[in-house]
């Protein structure tokens, strides 16, 4: 009988010591231990024995269960163990390797142009106002005081949807209807897009403009000139100079060009600046007392004045880029640069 409980401890042992996972680790602990096991079926057949050999056998039995438990239970460690060290190493990653570069995304130059622009304006208490791409005559040209035979009106120079309905060809209409809306004091810009039938170097038939107007009690040239050297200060660096030259718009009067001091020579001349030291940013004036009536204000009680400028001019002076269709092209080697 101890005979072949040991051989039954010999074999169990070694079998255990041969199994490489879990699951026949499991089978070999049934073959043995489970309830019809060889352990199980030596204990049943304990009744033959005599009552004086069946305690002794009856306590190696046990001890033997014991025993094998906690040698199923070390082996059972030692596979768990060598099992996770495999799936350590075959997930190992290499922390020397260079990173992946994310590649986040860059403002268009005309973007942070009209970010800086807004923030000048709102600065000094303007507010932003947006309108429709595609307008009226009456807005565009008719309420703008454009007479019925002045050029822009022509085929030529503005897109027409149909009699009535074209692509503006600046955001003037914006000021208009906002004046309609409400009364004086207004104060606001209006920035978007604008089309125009023109295309070269320098000319998009789509382009981007922002409009300024002010209008309330006793409004001067003065507050004009004021306004427009802090913004050319503002938006170009301290000691930027402004010139004011007589000009024309037929919804201002009197009427100006505005030219800033050459932002890239300072004023000394330069080929940016055709070595006159200057450029024309902006037009302005101060606003036709017939706009201001058909909007329904009183031109005897407000007045106001009144600016343009483009963008898209203005973002190619301050980044040097010379040719306008580059904006227009989504090219990431040239919009990465900013
Ligand atoms: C310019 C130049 C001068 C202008 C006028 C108006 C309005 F609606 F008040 F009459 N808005 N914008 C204006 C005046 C625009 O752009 C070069």
């Amino acid at each position: 009988m101890e005979e072949k409980i040991q051989s039954i401890r010999n074999r169990a042992v070694s079998a255990c010591r041969n199994v490489t996972n879990i699951q026949e680790l499991q089978e070999v602990r049934v073959e043995f231990l489970g309830k019809k096991g060889e352990l199980t079926a030596l204990l049943r057949g304990m009744g033959q024995l005599s009552a004086k050999e069946r305690p002794k056998v009856g306590q190696l039995v046990n001890e033997l269960r014991n025993e094998l438990e906690e040698v199923f239970r070390l082996r059972e460690g030692v596979i768990s163990q060598s099992a996770q060290a495999v799936k350590l190493a075959a997930e190992t990653i290499d922390i020397s390797l260079p990173g992946r570069k994310s590649a986040p995304g860059t403002y268009h130059p005309l973007t942070l142009a009209l970010q800086e622009i807004k923030s000048v304006f709102i600065s000094m208490g303007y507010q932003v106002v947006e309108g429709p791409e595609i307008e009226t005559d009456y807005y565009n040209f008719e309420a703008l005081n454009v007479p019925p035979d002045h050029p822009a009106r022509d085929m030529q120079d503005t897109f027409y949807l149909s009699e009535q309905l074209l692509l503006r060809s600046q955001t003037s209409p914006v000021q208009i209807r906002t004046m309609e809306q409400q009364p004086a004091p207004v104060r606001i810009i209006a920035p978007g897009r604008v089309y125009r039938s023109d295309a070269d170097v320098t000319h998009s038939p789509m382009f981007h403009q922002v409009e300024g107007l002010l209008v309330d009690r006793g409004i001067t040239f003065a507050d004009l000139k004021g306004t427009l050297q802090l913004f050319a200060e503002k938006m170009f660096g301290e000691g930027t100079q402004t010139r004011f030259r007589p000009s024309y718009f037929p919804f201002t009067e009197p009427s100006a060009e505005v030219d800033v001091s050459c932002i890239i020579c300072r004023g000394s001349g330069c080929r940016v600046c055709s070595q006159t030291g200057w450029l024309e940013i902006l037009g302005s004036g101060m606003v036709d007392p017939r706009v201001l009536t058909k909007v329904g204000y009183d031109p005897d009680q407000v007045s106001g004045f009144a600016f343009g400028m483009g963008i898209d001019r203005i973002a190619m002076l301050k980044y040097g880029i010379s040719d306008i269709r580059l904006l227009f092209e989504n090219d990431l080697r040239f919009l990465q640069q900013f």
